[in-house]
């Protein structure tokens, strides 16, 4: 090939490939957006978690998807009387997608589309889906990465229609037997080509199976929605050694603008170790 030609040819695959993938060419600039899931926040009541929340200057609540349905209207009417936005609804479905069990396959199938109707009716970033634990019966990969493509493709339909996302999350190994790394979860969002299929970091399943936290997110691009913020001992940043730094510069450099979320324990008072721990973040965030 003349070198004219393959100029011209890789100019053409490029233009194709921008147009193919979701683009954070023209995002504004990255904003850390600190959230928690709430059962992290003390409190009697979702009331009194959120004017605490909102005295701590944390913008996004996650909650559980188990019985969604039934508190949506009190979660709407809580939320609209403060600063606070709806950011990730943890999973919450039955079965898993990909179980080598047929009957779970088909359960996850059903109870999380039922679901995604529910996390658009509501406004949020998504629903995490884990495609499945190790406590599951395993399909090999080969199985099941066509499988969930498939799955995701049918998913994804549904998603886009009720104006809902689905986010892939990667586990460690220890808990799960398919999908552990950002990059793995952002080619099963390119193959499926949906926007309504998207995935979300962990940074505690990320110390253990990603060699860079910048690079994984990095890689996970456009597709990135979501992130879980845990120390390496799964408790609140700051609360052992786990930086955050590295990372962080990957969702600068992606225009990161969605939530980062507690999914961690506490040692100590929460009171006094979750304003600290966000004091931590925003230093780490104006480091990176
Ligand atoms: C499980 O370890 C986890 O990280 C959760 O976010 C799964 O939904
Ligand atoms: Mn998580």
């Amino acid at each position: 090939m003349q070198r004219r030609d393959f100029l011209t040819s890789a100019a053409a695959s490029g233009a194709a490939l921008a147009l193919a993938t979701p683009s954070r060419a023209q995002a504004p600039a990255a904003e850390l957006q600190l959230c928690s899931q709430e059962g992290r926040i003390p409190g009697k009541s979702l009331e009194e978690k959120l004017a605490k929340m909102v005295a701590w200057n944390m913008q996004g609540l996650e909650v559980g998807g188990g019985g969604l349905a039934n508190r949506a209207a009190a979660l709407t009417q809580a939320l609209a009387a403060t600063p606070i936005k709806l950011a990730a609804v943890c999973a919450g479905y039955q079965g898993a997608l990909v179980a080598g069990d047929p009957a779970e396959r088909d359960k996850a199938m059903a109870s999380i589309r039922d679901l995604l109707t529910v996390v658009g009716q509501l406004g949020s970033t998504g629903l995490i889906v884990v495609p499945a634990f190790n406590h599951h019966k395993p399909l090999p990969n080969h199985e099941a990465r066509p499988l969930l493509v498939q799955q995701l493709k049918e998913l994804g339909a549904h998603a886009e229609s009720v104006k809902a996302r689905i986010l892939l999350e990667p586990l460690n190994r220890g808990e799960a037997f398919f999908l552990r790394q950002l990059a793995d979860a952002a080619s099963i969002c390119r193959d499926v080509n949906n926007p309504a299929v998207c995935l979300m970091g962990d940074f505690y399943h990320m110390k253990i199976e990603e060699t860079s936290d910048q690079g994984a997110f990095l890689s996970a691009g456009p597709w990135l929605h979501h992130v879980h913020l845990a120390s390496r001992t799964r408790q609140l940043p700051g609360q052992d050694e786990r930086s955050f730094v590295d990372g962080f510069k990957g969702l600068k450099a992606i225009g990161y603008r969605d939530y980062c979320s507690f999914e961690c324990g506490c040692k100590g008072d929460p009171e006094v170790e979750i304003p600290k721990s966000l004091a931590l973040l925003r230093e780490q965030w104006a480091q990176a």
